[in-house]
């Protein structure tokens, strides 16, 4: 059960605070129930890139929701941020991290990971994986702290891979944790272009990485290949519910309502959210690195993280990843702020947070 922060120096109705770490409202790590560890990484990013400013732009925009919401009102909690969410700094060792390896991994996704006897792309290539292993230690040992600390988590990425940390940590602390995944990738390649860990293989490193974990549910899934495709099948704790699937139900005169309780019904009693953005509508997200057409209204996927919390499943934490700002345009970090906000309800929620306790 989680103790309610004395947050009353604050007046939601007035303008949010700037200064604030995240959705203008002044909270300090130690006040808050939930802490968002920003990730400002992208060295395997493929193709358009500008994730590692996503938490940047998440929390630029977030002062401008109304901290009032009324889809999360209907489960009782309406103010989320009355029991506290504060977002850490980026940290400097991250960010030099990642400026060093997306300068080593341009030429190897220039050359579409063509390697071959080439010793200068073959030691940009190690270069990257062990950056990409540091940076899995870094998220791993930092998300696991706070969870000792008897925080709850979510990370803000950066590009997907920035979720295999964060997922190990909650695994550990969480035996027969399932992952709820919307993607519209299956991200479950076995490397690619030779990164160990790309941001196309992070379930399939998750898998591998954190053997107790339960089933890995996969929604809004339509960009794969022919072996991610097997794999999904194949693997006795994989199910993917594949974008077409859904919407060839839906015009069969299925309900999303039902859905959502398919999905849910997947998943174990404890579940761990990894949101790539780009499992949306690339309306909402026009300025993600693999935009797909397809997937998921934002309704739609609110309806589905908040089905976690009216089944009485208990979110112990989550990643959002994949938001990409565009220059001079708030959309992407405006949808971002606000599906994070979506997010730290449920995890408060589902830990039994409520607009009328005190805690
Ligand atoms: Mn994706």
């Amino acid at each position: 059960m989680l103790r309610r922060p004395d947050l009353s120096r604050f007046d939601p109705a007035s303008a949010g605070d700037p200064d604030a770490s995240v959705f203008g409202v002044p909270c300090t790590r130690d006040e808050a129930n939930l802490v968002l560890v920003p990730v400002p990484w992208e060295a395997t990013t493929s193709y358009g890139r500008g994730t590692a400013q996503g938490p940047a732009a998440i929390r630029g925009a977030s002062p401008q929701l109304d901290l009032f919401d009324v889809e999360l009102a209907a489960l009782g909690l309406g103010e989320p941020w009355r029991w506290g969410v504060h977002m850490l700094e980026e940290s400097s060792r991250v960010r030099a991290w990642n400026e060093r390896a997306c300068a080593r991994a341009l030429p190897i996704i220039a050359a579409g990971g063509a390697i071959g006897d080439d010793a200068a792309l073959q030691s940009a290539l190690t270069d990257v994986n062990t950056l990409s292993r540091e940076l899995d230690r870094w998220v791993e040992a930092e998300v696991g702290a706070l969870l000792d600390a008897g925080k709850r988590v979510g990370v803000v990425g950066g590009d997907h891979s920035v979720a295999l940390g964060a997922i190990v940590a909650h695994a550990a602390r969480n035996p027969g944790l399932g992952l709820l995944h919307v993607d519209a990738h299956a991200d479950l390649r076995e490397a690619y272009e030779g990164f160990e860990r790309s941001h196309a293989s992070v379930l399939r490193n998750a898998l591998e990485r954190a053997p107790a974990l339960g089933t890995l549910v996969q929604v809004g899934i339509r960009d794969l290949s022919a072996d991610e495709h097997a794999f999904a099948r194949e693997h006795p704790r994989v199910r993917t519910f594949y974008d077409h699937a859904l919407r060839r139900e839906r015009h069969e005169g299925k309900s999303f309502a039902a859905q959502c309780r398919d999905i849910v019904a997947a998943l174990p009693q404890r579940v761990y959210v990894t949101f790539d953005i780009d499992g949306l509508d690339p309306a909402l997200c026009p300025g993600t690195g693999t935009p797909v057409p397809g997937g998921l209204g934002f309704g739609e996927a609110t309806a589905l993280v908040l089905a976690l919390v009216e089944a009485g499943k208990t979110v112990v934490g989550f990643d959002l990843v994949e938001v990409a700002p565009r220059a001079g345009d708030e959309w992407d970090g405006n949808v971002g702020a606000r599906l994070l906000y979506k997010l730290c309800g449920a995890v408060l929620a589902s830990h039994g947070a409520r607009d009328d306790a005190a805690g």
